[in-house]
């Protein structure tokens, strides 16, 4: 809207850069403070204002939204699910305290809305695996699922308690080609592509028929923008909403490359992150999104596959 000035914490990220991008191009890149642990090159940091800071620097963080007037956080930052297994302590802290922190400054500040991601990781092995409602089981196992189900918490207490508008998404693995993830169990969804376009060939740490709820950048892009822009009273869900695209194994995503590059070899080297996978859902029931602010998602897995391989150069690694 008119007269927002925002601020992306994780601008750096897989999705926090394209959100970046695309936010600038909407309100304009002075209104869209990008903030990182690192700093960007090209675009990001030549598009609009850049400040240098960690999500845990709490003072820091108060610094920049007084002295930008933000009216809107968006808290990309985050240690995923299969870095979070290695690094307990440091994924709670960032995970946990990163939101709270910025839960906090928000309400002192009267920012007048807050967007935190949370994740399908949030569910667990008790969970129904197929078409996962809205409502259910939630077990998680990992780090990472905890901290994003304790999140939830945290985001609809501070609207309960404090009315202060916050609004999540449980993303499903998300497939990008202009910033790479790190550190996640989907990973792979991204970097079949990459090697499919550099060699021919990708061998997957997951097995060949592990369903996994995913969905491209631009779906991703969009619906978060969308979820952000509806107005306040459409949003009845302030934990976070399920929200879906499209299901697919690793073996689903290497047939669809074939149709492309016939001689793609896919082979397998299971490691533990399919351990992680397999407490995760198949499919996701995301009919509250699409009634509550009219979610629809545009790509399924071939058009994806079509575009992801225009845009993968031919010599990356
Ligand atoms: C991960 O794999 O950890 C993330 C996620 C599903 O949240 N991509």
């Amino acid at each position: 809207m008119a007269g927002d000035t925002i601020l992306m914490i994780g601008a750096c990220g897989q999705i926090g850069a394209e959100l970046t991008m695309q936010l600038r191009q909407q309100y304009g890149g002075a209104n869209v403070i990008a903030a990182d642990i690192k700093k960007p090159e090209g675009e990001l940091l030549e598009s609009g204002p850049f400040a240098e800071i960690n999500v845990l620097d709490q003072a820091g963080i108060a610094d920049i939204l007084d002295k930008y007037r933000v009216t809107q956080i968006y808290n990309m930052a985050a240690m995923l699910s299969a870095t979070g297994e290695k690094y307990p302590m440091k994924a709670w802290e960032l995970n946990m305290n990163g939101l709270i922190h910025t839960l906090e400054l928000a309400r002192d500040r009267q920012v007048k809305k807050v967007y935190w991601p949370s994740s399908i990781a949030a569910f667990g092995p008790t969970t129904p695996k197929a078409n996962t409602p809205q409502i259910t089981v939630m077990e998680p196992n990992t780090i990472y699922g905890i901290s994003k189900q304790a999140g939830e918490r945290w985001c609809e207490w501070y609207f309960l308690k404090y009315g202060l508008d916050v609004r999540s998404l449980r993303y499903p693995g998300i497939i990008s080609y202009k910033t790479m993830p790190g550190g996640g169990t989907t990973d792979y969804a991204v970097d079949i592509y990459f090697k499919a376009r550099s060699q021919k060939a990708y061998t997957c740490f997951l097995a060949h028929d592990m369903l996994l709820p995913m969905m491209y950048m631009p779906d991703a892009i969009r619906a978060t923008i969308e979820l952000m822009e509806a107005d306040a009273e459409r949003i009845k869900i302030r934990s976070s909403y399920n929200l879906a695209a499209m299901s697919f194994t690793p073996a689903m995503v290497g047939e669809s490359i074939k149709q492309h590059i016939p001689d793609f070899q896919l082979t397998y080297d299971i490691d533990f992150r399919q351990k992680i996978a397999e407490t995760w859902p198949g499919s996701i029931d995301d009919s509250e999104a699409r009634a509550d602010w009219g979610w629809q998602h545009a790509f399924d897995l071939d058009k994806m596959t079509a575009d992801m391989l225009q845009h993968v150069p031919a010599g990356s690694q």
